[in-house]
């Protein structure tokens, strides 16, 4: 008889960071990981994450949030339904539930797990073959001070760990912002390549400010400068620099990419399973992207080995991206609950091997992180 769903468990799993991550919407000191463990009569687990960054700061799902709706909604809809038809079960929560993008994705990662288990694939291999198995990995300077960043970049180029560096920014005033951006570009000269994230902090007009002061001082890329939802105005600061806008919160799924598009945007899109639903969700936008000729960006939202290894599937299935990406989620965690983490070095990532996502959960630290109540 084929296999259905028998129960599906989350747990809250809470990670210290390595030092606190700065961002324009809050600090964090700890991060909060959903973790799913979907169970199939056939005997084989699937293992799901669902993640955001600081509670409520960053999009409207928190980790809390996302536990109480996969346990009370989306569970309920999918416990007792045969397992292997992932395109099936994803529009059956789609049907029925609306939003909780992430806590969709982390269903979704849990089911594709399972079933490249199932039929002995890895995700990659499932979603038609990957294409790259060594991916790069940029690092994320955040920690608030401007000698502690050039340090900290400097230490990962001496590792051959990164050589791509963003910077989060936003948080205070835009003259500040810049000094701390261009002190950095100036230490790693062109050793290293550096971006900047606003994460919606500045309005257009500081942006047209913030964004000339950074292209002088040569910065690649200018990520999310102003709120999400205001697509004509990141067209326009696209049309009016050089440097290239990156889309990250304003293009959540293919819908979004296609307004972008078609009103103009030249620029590039950071892709994360967890905005888009999943890695179906993701493929799509990026197939509109790449139809488009616009760049693309592997997201992350910090999540940690289990997450970050479901993008790493996905990102595997698609040619070379333009800007590589930011898959470094569990190098920013003090610890992992999975038994063999993921392989960083010579500037990026491997790739798990082996069935499925490739990750094999340590049940003693998944006990000693998660939440009791
Ligand atoms: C974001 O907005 O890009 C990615 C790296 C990081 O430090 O924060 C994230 C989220
Ligand atoms: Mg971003």
């Amino acid at each position: 008889m084929s296999s259905v769903i028998e129960s599906i468990e989350t747990l809250l799993v809470d990670l210290p960071t390595i030092r606190p991550h700065k961002l324009s919407m809050t600090t964090m000191a700890c991060q909060t990981m959903v973790i799913v463990r979907m169970r199939h009569s056939d005997g084989i687990e699937g293992l799901g994450e669902g993640t955001t960054i600081g509670g409520l700061a960053y999009g409207p799902e928190s980790p809390e949030s996302i536990k109480t709706n996969i346990d009370t909604y989306l569970a309920p809809l999918l416990v007792g339904q045969p397992s292997g038809n992932v395109h099936a079960l994803r529009a059956r929560l789609n049907r029925h539930a609306r939003g909780n993008a992430i806590a969709k994705s982390a269903l979704e990662t849990a089911l594709l797990d399972a079933q490249g288990k199932r039929l002995g694939l890895s995700v990659a291999d499932l979603l038609g073959g990957a294409r790259q198995t060594h991916l790069p990995v940029l690092w994320t300077l955040a920690s608030g001070d401007t000698r502690k960043d050039i340090d900290e970049a400097l230490l990962r180029l001496e590792q051959r760990r990164h050589c791509d560096f963003k910077l989060k920014i936003g948080a205070n005033p835009v003259d500040q912002d810049v000094r701390h951006v261009a002190a950095i570009k100036e230490a790693l000269g062109d050793r290293a390549s550096v971006r900047v994230d606003v994460n919606q902090a500045w309005d257009e007009s500081t942006a047209v400010r913030g964004i000339q002061a950074l292209q002088d001082a040569g910065i690649e890329l200018v990520e999310q400068a102003i709120p999400a939802r205001e697509h004509a105005g990141l067209i326009r600061l696209a049309n009016r620099f050089n440097v290239p806008m990156l889309a990250d919160e304003a293009v959540q799924d293919a819908r979004d990419a296609i307004d972008l598009v078609s009103g103009g945007f030249s620029g590039a899109f950071a892709l994360k399973i967890a905005k888009s639903g999943g890695i179906q969700g993701v493929l799509e936008l990026a197939h509109v992207a790449q139809a488009a000729g616009i760049g693309l960006y592997g997201g992350t939202l910090l999540e940690g080995s289990i997450g970050t290894a479901a993008s790493l599937h996905a990102w595997a299935t698609l040619p070379e991206m333009a800007w590589g990406t930011e898959m470094f989620g569990p190098l920013l965690l003090k610890d992992d609950i999975v038994a063999e983490p993921l392989s960083y070095h010579e500037f990026g990532v491997d790739l798990p091997q082996g069935a499925g996502l490739g990750i094999t959960l340590d049940e003693d630290k998944l006990a000693h992180y998660s939440r009791k109540n």
